[in-house]
């Protein structure tokens, strides 16, 4: 047994992390806009209050926004039968706020998918890949506010009914259990207002971080539920950031504290958005860390309502608990936890582990017998360019191969994988860094982080290689 006849193959980006663009054509300004490093187009007054010194441009980024149709054309070389990519809200509703859309916001996303449909490559589209309106951060202090969840309900009808016919695949927000952990407030809660404390370990208390995701949840019910009901053509996903985690020992203690951890990074968020329910692990942890989630018979109907058709998910590293003491912690790694020592890391501490991918997918199977698909996965490298001009990423090509003998061998095992995205198969700016150093992508792209660059592209050895492992299904390794 292999992969699906109809797998669908393909690559992922997100709009604030390769557009560019980011004032153009009437767009607003997205949270992300404002991690700059004090550019000189952002109020200084909101640059100190999101990441100072983090150099984030995603103001010019990769500019797919105006190289989308040479993008593409490389993508359908490759043989993509999918691209994941995302709708930057700010575009369609630039504060958020607005009653009436940006039409040429809505225009230029009609032209992306147009073109990928030129070359029969069914888009994948993310409704929310950290790209909050800024403006709704200033009204309501990001998804803190419940009143964002209606902002969001008329973005989505908006683009919902606009490409209901270049459009199949749709996932409500990006990595949404990573507001489960103090670092993805910002970037995926907005709530950017209601901090204090030292801008890289943002703080705001248990109560807010929680109170927003459950707003996140409850917007993603009733988007998946008015999508249902008006576009029975439609099929949803969820999206989380799976950070597989084993016990470092078998002392009970570390096996009880890894299902924990397991329960509220991995799980708790899926469980809502498959089951239609908070689970009832979360009880104990809400009331040990003094979060009191007020929630009502009605959201309890919408979130019963609202649950998607399909398992989506990123996949890069494993980590280790424990409880003991002095066991060496992985630097970097977005997990935390503590150092597997059967597993090497990439240079940013992200351990690889393509056994993991196979035992995370049938674990994800086995609880929800739901098709899954791997929507990011990669290596993100320094890559050089060698004497003759080219990138020759070896490194990436091993890596990825791993990770495919991993989905194979799942699929043997009985999950039903769906298809397979590989992390920004167009170099981009790195989400957790901000840098164009930490590259994934198949095609490099001259753009460089002291701002030089011409933008070009150029393929990579890992282009003809996917190519090949895509016109096989994944025989040909
Ligand atoms: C995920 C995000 C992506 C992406 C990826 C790689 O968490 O969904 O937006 O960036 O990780 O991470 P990084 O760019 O930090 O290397």
């Amino acid at each position: 047994m292999s992969f699906r006849k109809d797998f669908l193959w393909g690559g992922a980006c997100a709009a604030n992390q390769f557009e560019g663009a980011w004032d153009v054509d009437g767009k607003g300004v997205s949270v992300p806009d404002l991690c700059t490093n004090g550019t000189k187009d952002c109020p200084k007054s909101i640059t100190t209050k999101v990441e100072p010194g983090r150099l984030y441009p995603s103001h010019e980024a990769i500019d797919f926004y105006h190289h989308y149709k040479e993008d593409i054309a490389l993508f359908a070389e490759m043989g993509f039968k999918v691209f994941r990519t995302s709708i930057n809200w700010t575009r369609i509703f630039p504060t958020g706020i607005e009653e009436k859309p940006n039409e040429a916001g809505l225009q230029f996303y009609e032209n992306v998918f147009k073109e990928c449909q030129k070359y029969g490559i069914e888009p994948l589209v993310t409704l929310s890949h950290y790209e909050l309106p800024y403006g709704l951060v200033e009204a309501y202090n990001g998804w803190a506010g419940e009143e964002v969840i209606g902002h969001f309900e008329r973005y989505c009808h908006v683009v919902f009914e606009r490409y209901q016919h270049l459009v199949k695949y749709w996932l409500t927000f990006n990595e949404i259990n990573g507001g489960t952990t103090q670092l993805g407030t910002t970037l995926s809660l907005g709530t950017v207002k209601g901090y204090s404390g030292p801008v890289n370990g943002i703080q705001i208390t248990p109560q807010l971080r929680y109170t927003a995701l459950h707003h996140q949840l409850v917007a993603s019910a009733k988007v998946v539920a008015y999508a249902h009901a008006h576009y029975p053509q439609f099929q949803l996903g969820d999206m989380n950031v799976f950070l597989t985690a084993y016990p470092l020992t078998c002392d009970p203690k570390d096996i009880l504290a890894t299902q924990q951890h397991n329960n509220v990074l991995n799980w708790f968020c899926s469980d809502v958005q498959i089951r239609g329910a908070y689970p009832s692990y979360m009880d104990r942890y809400f009331r040990e860390n003094g979060i009191d989630l007020q929630i009502t018979e009605e959201e309890k109907e919408i979130l019963k309502k609202g649950t998607v058709d399909f398992y989506t998910c990123s996949y890069y590293m494993s980590t280790c608990i424990t409880t003991h003491e002095n066991s060496e912690e992985v630097a970097g790694n977005l997990a935390g936890g503590a150092k597997n020592p059967y597993l090497t890391a990439s240079e940013w501490g992200w351990q690889i582990d393509p056994d993991g991918l196979r035992y995370t997918l049938n674990e994800i199977y086995e609880r929800y017998q739901l098709p899954i698909m791997v929507v990011e996965n990669g290596l993100g490298a320094r890559d050089e360019k060698g004497a003759d001009g080219h990138v020759h990423d070896s490194y990436r090509i091993d890596y990825l191969r791993k990770h495919i003998e991993a989905m194979r061998e799942a699929a043997e095992d009985g999950v039903d994988l769906m298809g397979y995205t590989p992390w920004g198969c167009i170099d981009l700016v790195s989400a957790s860094t901000g840098e164009m150093a930490k590259r994934y992508g198949f095609i490099y792209v001259n753009k460089f982080d002291n701002g030089t660059g011409d933008l070009s592209r150029e393929k990579k050895d890992s282009f003809d290689w996917y190519q090949k492992v895509i016109r096989t299904n994944g025989e040909d390794l």
